[in-house]
């Protein structure tokens, strides 16, 4: 069985998600450990609570962006992953350390990529008048929210939204398809080649899970 770390910034519910899926039978991973850079991230005691190992490296202790990434680096080794999820992970990483896991990092982020990398996307979509939103799983690259998409789920953005509606249409989505990307990780059925995302033998049942359902 695959090893996995997964990095957190605060509340922890995609955390949350792959704990849930694991538990339920649908993700065959060993949650080797959960790190968070803030010492007050939600996220570290529900992990604790639930019987996983927990780190938190504060990042404002460190000089520098590339020194908390090699303190980081060194931690996450410790577990010996196979794949490191970033789920709600707020820093971005140097180039060193993206590379170091080249083809074994994946994040989450709130929207359609290319559309809306970076932070505050729901409410960047409902000022750009966007009619669908969601969010998209994708392998890290060192450019910022540019890497190889794997997933992708949609939810309409509807005229009454409020920032807070639409965060939580696309999170509910979020749950259902970061276990799912992981789930055809540790299967060995997906993985990053020369740039590309490589999938092997897409069932109908993978297709009919990402299909989202209207809100
Ligand atoms: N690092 C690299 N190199 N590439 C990516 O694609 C990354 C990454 C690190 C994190 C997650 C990302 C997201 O899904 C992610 C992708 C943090 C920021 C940010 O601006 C932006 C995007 C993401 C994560 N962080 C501020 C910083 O100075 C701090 C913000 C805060 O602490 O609230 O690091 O959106
Ligand atoms: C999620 O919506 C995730 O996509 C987003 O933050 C939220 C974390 O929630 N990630 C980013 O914005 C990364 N910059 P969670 O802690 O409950 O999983």
């Amino acid at each position: 069985m695959k090893n996995i770390v997964i990095l957190i910034s605060g509340r922890g519910s995609n955390m949350e998600a792959l704990i849930a899926a694991r538990d339920a039978g649908d993700l065959p991973v060993n949650i080797a450990a959960v790190i968070s850079n803030r010492p007050d991230a939600k996220g570290l005691e529900t992990a604790a609570r639930a019987g996983i190992a927990t780190r938190c490296l504060d990042h404002k202790a460190y000089a520098g962006r590339v020194a908390f990434d090699a303190a980081l680096a060194e931690c996450i080794d410790g577990f010996a992953p196979d794949l490191v999820v970033l789920a709600g992970f707020m820093r971005i990483l140097s180039e060193g350390f993206v590379r170091r896991y080249d083809g074994r990092l994946v994040n989450i982020h709130p929207s359609l990529l290319p559309s809306f990398p970076g932070l505050h996307t729901h409410q960047r979509a409902l000022d750009e008048g966007v009619r669908i939103h969601g969010c998209t799983v994708h392998f890290v690259t060192p450019a910022l929210d540019h890497g190889p998409v794997i997933v992708q789920a949609a939810v309409p953005v509807l005229d009454d939204d409020t920032e807070d509606s639409l965060t939580a249409r696309v999170l509910a989505q979020e749950h259902r398809v970061y276990p799912l990307a992981v789930r055809w990780f540790a299967e060995g059925r997906l993985r990053l080649e020369d740039g590309r995302v490589r999938l092997d033998a897409p069932t109908l049942a993978d297709a009919v899970l990402v299909a989202p359902r209207l809100a």
